[in-house]
């Protein structure tokens, strides 16, 4: 009985080290050349740049204080639903008042709160802080695309989704796009965020960016893309019109001399497109692109 015991737990760790494995180096290959959701996924895509990475610090934080006060708040409701529950022979209690569980329950969920809110400003300060940045990227949402201009550069062009049909055997479906947003590794980058028509909003969860394209006025954002040639994953995550989930953002970040290479053919491919063009109409039911004269 024992042996076998023992034969069904060696068994047992063996499996559970060949699945951490597994989970390890698929966790690494996939991560390595892209920031993307994957299906099943439970958690926060993995931080990249600071802001992102005391952004997930801030959410694992937040998940231990309010799985704390749960549990809390279930146990004290067991304990009143079985302490006082209704029994043959036993008085109900007819306390409404007391003062001193009153002020306890007025002044730690206080307490709670200013603890909460020390990290949570100080991220907030952080997203906002004016900090010396490399380059700039202005970034118009559009019904149903994005426009991407490089002020300092004079390029600007349109990015779409890439059909399903048109797919390629490395594309995702619903997140590749035709001309993706090409940024060189190791950079802090500045976003100008505005709008051409409806309110769109501006989000790449790996990069922790997420800010709203307005028509009529700029957001800005910073971000420091880290080191390494990667794909960040992104969509408008404003509910924008019939055509919202067809407008999906990548951010590649490229090595620096790679990236000279892209700015220089780039600047031939869009040479005739010199700032965005809110004529343009994306007909995705047909998967069509059509210039409106
Ligand atoms: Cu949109």
């Amino acid at each position: 009985m024992r042996k076998k015991f023992q034969a069904l737990l060696t068994k047992w760790d063996k499996s559970i080290k060949s699945l951490w494995s597994f989970i390890i180096l698929f966790s690494f290959s996939s991560s390595t050349f892209a920031s993307e959701p994957k299906p099943w996924q439970m958690d926060l895509q993995e931080p990249s740049g600071i802001i992102a990475e005391k952004a997930t610090d801030l959410h694992n934080f937040l998940l231990v204080v309010i799985t704390l006060i749960s549990v809390f708040v279930l146990g004290l409701l067991i304990y009143v639903c079985i302490k006082f529950r209704e029994k043959p022979g036993v008085k109900p209690s007819k306390t409404s008042h007391n003062t001193i569980i009153e002020i306890i329950w007025t002044v730690v969920p206080v307490l709670i709160l200013v603890v909460i809110a020390v990290p949570s400003f100080k991220l907030l300060y952080l997203t906002e802080a004016d900090k010396p940045v490399d380059m700039v990227v202005k970034v118009s949402g559009a019904q149903w695309y994005w426009n991407y201009e490089y002020p300092d550069e004079d390029l600007s062009f349109d990015s779409y989704i890439i059909a399903e049909e048109d797919l390629k055997d490395n594309q995702k479906r619903m997140l590749d796009v035709d001309n993706p947003l090409v940024v060189p590794e190791g950079t802090r980058i500045k976003f100008l965020i505005t709008g051409n028509d409806v309110m769109h909003s501006f989000f790449v969860p790996s990069l922790a960016l997420q800010v709203y394209s307005i028509a009529g006025r700029i957001n800005e954002i910073w971000t420091e893309v880290p080191l390494g040639k990667k794909k960040y994953y992104g969509q408008c995550n404003q509910i924008c019109g019939v055509n919202h989930a067809y407008m999906p953002i990548v951010i590649q970040a490229l090595p620096k001399d790679e990236y000279e290479q892209w700015l220089k053919e780039a600047k031939v491919k869009f040479a005739n497109k010199i700032k965005s063009s809110p004529n343009k109409l994306a007909f995705l039911e047909k998967k069509e692109v059509r210039e409106i004269k």
